[in-house]
Order: C-alpha cells, then structure tokens, then sequence
C-alpha cells in the first residue's frame, strides 16, 4: 500500500538545531517500520524558505534572502544522511517546480470563490509569521513562543474564508477522532475550531520575498499557505516524469511540533477543501525538546543543544536511541548531554551492545560460530509472543516511544535469560550439549528479533548487528520469534557501543 509521511519543514533563518533533529529521526522511524511492513513508503522533508523571518534574518546578516536560504538549506539536507534519515525526497519551497504548483493551487481556491480582498489589523509576530489573537499575547506585548516585541499591523491583503469551513472542519473532526494525535492535541485543535474561525490573511503587500499571487502580482501568498502546499507540490516533481500525486496523495501522516498545530490541523485541511483535494489522514504532534533551562530550545532562545556534539561522542544511532527513548512522544522532555551518557553507558552499551557481544563470542567460542540447529525456548518464547502486533498496533498511533520501551523490555529479558541459563557453565558438562544447544539458537533468535524491530530505532547498529549473526532480512514477518536462525554462520562483532 502507498504509505506517504512528512516531516514539517524547517526555516532556514537559522542552521539545524536538536529540534530538527528529533523530529526528523522520529519520523524516518516511522517510515522505516512501515518499509519493514511491505508498505510502498514515500518519506518527504525539506526546507521553508519565504517569508519574513527569513527575509529578516537575511537582512541582519548583510545577505539576501536567497543567499542565507542557499546556505543554511545546504546545511538541513546534509544533515539528513548524518542522522541515517532515509527521506526519498528533500524539497526546498524555492524550488520553481513548488512555487508553480502553489500559484496553480491557489488560483483554483481563488476561482472557487473563497478569497477576497480585505484591510487587516492585528499584532504580528515575525518571527511566526503569524498574527496573534488578544489573548495569547504576553504582557508587555511578547509573542508567547519567542519574547519579542510584536508589531502592530495594517495592510490590504487578500482573505482565505477560512470562516466558511466552520462546519466541514467540525465534521471532519467528528467523523475522525484520529485525525490529530495525540488525543490532547486533537481536543485542542476542536476547541479551536468550536470556538469559531475566522478569516486568516492569505497573502502580504509589503512582503517580495514569497510566491507571487497570479491574479495579483503586488502580492505574495503568506508564508505558511506557502510551505504548507510542499506536502502536495512535491509529488508533481520529486520523480522527473513520473508525478507521483495520484499514488500517494492524501499523505497519511503529517509529523509536526505542537506549535504549529493550528496550521496543520486547521488551515491546511481547510485550503485542501477549498482547492478541492483529499485532506491527509493524521497529524502526529510531538513535544518540544527543552534545554536544561526547561524553556522551549529555539534560535531566538538561545538554548540550543548541538546534535553534532552528541553524535560526535556517541554515534548516530545513540543519537536517535537517546532521543526516541527520553522524550516521550506527544510531550516535552528535557535533553541534556548527562541524560544522553547514562542511556549510552547503561542501555546501549551494557545491555544491548553487551547481549549482542555475548551472544557472537558465545556461539563462537562453543560451537564454532554457527547457530546450533536446534528448537528455541518454548518459555522464552512466550515472552516474545505478539510482541511484532503490539508494536506495529504502538507505530500506528505513532507511539514510538512506548514500542521501543517494550523491546526494550525483550532486551533485558534477553539478558536475564543468559544469566539463568548460564551457558559457560553448560559447556562445561557434556551432557548439557542439548540445553546449550538449544540456549544458543534461542539467544541468536532472541537477539535476532529484537534487532529487526529496532531496526527503526538504530539503523546502522542493527545492520552491523545482524550481519555478524549471520541474519538478513528486516522484513517485519522476521520479527517473529522462532527456529529459523539455525545453521547461520557468526562473525566477529566490534563493539556495537565502546566504552567512551
Ligand atoms: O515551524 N523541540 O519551521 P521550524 C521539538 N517552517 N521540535 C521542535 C523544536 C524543539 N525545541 N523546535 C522546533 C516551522 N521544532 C515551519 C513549518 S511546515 C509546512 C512549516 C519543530 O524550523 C517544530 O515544531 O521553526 C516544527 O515541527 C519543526 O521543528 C520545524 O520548525
């Protein structure tokens, strides 16, 4: 089945932070997990160039737009094979081929009759690119997300009748309760609806920096109807010749952070109405990252933590570990250099690299590098018994978290099992050949399994990781526990996470 996932896209007023980071591995989980389940993935990411804080950042720096916006996307992009992010296609909303599409689209919702010219008057905040509402604005007129001053606007600008999906959006949430997840994130995107919609600016006068309105050339479109339309312009050009629109349109998950909700949970679904096309099928929100301040970790803020840095010490995959199992999903969470050595040392080190090493040295130094042709563990088993739906059934509401703590679990029950089998001491008795026998196959599977699923998790590691047991294959039916790894042929195994 076509399965089509997004990460949100980044502004490129500033270089790739933690933020980034997180939300970019969570997703490439997700559409790695899918991938193991046979689906027909298509996993897009990219930058959001127009617009005012990027124009403004630019201008502060002495550049144009389109300079800061050439460099620092070089920087996002590059920053993906570095994380072992496995998106199929990395759109820039600069890309001639977008900008076309979002004219094409939007000239089709003005010809629907659902824009039309008005004066607007509000408090703006540009690095949101967003008018706030009376009673999000913080005293002393900050923006609630960035502390800054907001502006006082007025312009003519061109109107979306957001106003007059009122009710389409109220059904749409009524008949798919798992439209937004998690379910917080879904009552508060109703309640904002319920609370009744207004008009929302689809264009600015003063702005050049943008996508030019075609039936009005002094205008550009607002940034956000902009950058929400990659989602739906990529599939035009991604493939040259080969417009993917109609295999994987509507996408089926948006992966965003909770501050843009309103955008993609309200607006976005309403503009597709307006132009006439499916509206995705969910919107996974996550949490913020924080610093160890506890406030959100932003540009403006300050108080970003350096991804290279972790990865540096620790490696990708630790990276993506530490990230996917602290913070839970659908919350903030803390991070912090501490945080990220305690799971490397306790976790990845000394349960899995250890379970991993054991188990090769084991099979090895008893039997001669091959897996015992024997049955497995029928208790053993049990624990491990619809574990593979259980996760899969976690991965559909995205909790990705939660999946990871439960082969997790199987991690540790691994090790527990070396520890009551005690297969040195096995070795030593030729009478125990069979029990050895049959601990070995089971260790080999066991570790197997749990490798398949955190495949998603730690990409790199698990490839390591199964070509030294002598397992191929991350297809999902693989991730049931039985005797099929009997025969294989081991291989040494550095150390999947050296003491640092
Ligand atoms: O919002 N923790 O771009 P962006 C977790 N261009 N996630 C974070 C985060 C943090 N500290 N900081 C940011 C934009 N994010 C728009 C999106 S989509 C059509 C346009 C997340 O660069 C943020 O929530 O500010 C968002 O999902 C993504 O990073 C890009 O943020």
């Amino acid at each position: 089945m076509p399965f089509y996932i997004t990460t949100a896209i980044s502004y490129v007023n500033g270089v790739p932070h933690l933020g980034h980071a997180y939300e970019a591995i969570a997703t490439d989980a997700i559409a790695r997990h899918m991938r193991q389940r046979g689906e027909d993935v298509f996993f897009l990411t990219g930058t959001d160039e127009h617009g005012e804080p990027v124009a403004d950042a630019a201008h502060a720096q002495g550049l144009e737009p389109r300079a800061l916006a050439d460099r620092n996307a070089e920087r996002f992009q590059a920053l993906m094979p570095q994380l072992e992010i496995s998106n199929d296609f990395f759109i820039r909303t600069t890309d001639p081929e977008h900008m076309e599409r979002v004219q094409e689209v939007l000239q089709r919702v003005y010809d629907n009759g659902h824009v039309y010219k008005g004066v607007y008057e509000g408090w703006y905040c540009p690095r949101c690119a967003d008018f706030k509402v009376e009673n999000e604005i913080l005293e002393g007129n900050l923006c609630p997300i960035h502390e800054i001053p907001l502006t006082r606007e007025r312009e003519e600008n061109y109107f979306f009748r957001l106003s007059s999906f009122q009710e389409r959006l109220e059904r749409l949430f009524a008949e798919h309760p798992t439209f937004v997840m998690p379910t917080h994130h879904y009552n508060e995107a109703r309640s904002f609806i319920l609370s009744g919609l207004q008009d929302v600016s689809l264009s600015r006068a003063r702005l050049t920096w943008g996508v030019t309105v075609p039936w009005d050339p002094s205008h550009v479109f607002y940034v956000w109807f902009d950058a929400l339309l990659n989602y739906y312009t990529a599939l035009g050009y991604a493939r040259p010749g080969n417009d993917l629109t109609e295999r994987y349109w509507p996408a089926n998950y948006h992966v965003i952070g909770k501050d843009i909700l309103k955008f993609h949970t309200v607006f976005w679904p309403a503009m597709l109405m307006a132009a006439e096309l499916p509206v995705p099928q969910h919107v996974f929100v996550h949490g913020f990252l924080l610093g160890a301040d506890g406030r959100k970790m932003s540009k403006s803020l300050g108080n970003v933590l350096d991804p290279f840095e972790v990865m540096d010490q620790y490696g990708t995959d630790a990276l993506r570990f530490y990230l996917m199992r602290d913070v839970a999903w659908g919350s903030d969470g803390a991070v912090g250099m501490d945080a990220a050595r305690t799971r490397y040392e306790s976790e990845l080190a000394n349960e899995y690299g250890n379970l991993a090493s054991r188990t090769i040295a084991m099979i090895s130094r008893y039997r001669d590098g091959v897996v015992p042709p024997a049955g497995t563990d029928e208790v053993l088993g049990r624990d491990f018994e619809g574990l593979a739906a259980t996760v899969a059934r976690m991965f559909d509401r995205a909790d990705i978290t939660q999946a990871l703590e439960l082969i997790w679990q199987r991690v540790r029950r691994l090790n527990r099992y070396v520890e009551e089998r005690a297969p040195w001491q096995l070795a030593r008795d030729a009478e125990s050949a069979a029990a050895l026998d049959e601990t070995l196959a089971s260790l080999a599977e066991g570790v197997r399994v749990v490798s398949v699923l955190l495949h998603p998790y730690m990409p790199a590691s698990v490839d390591k990781l199964l070509t030294a047991l002598g397992a191929d294959g991350l297809g999902y039916a693989g991730a049931a526990f039985g005797p099929r790894g009997s025969g294989a042929r081991v291989t040494p195994l550095e150390p999947l996470f050296p003491k640092r």
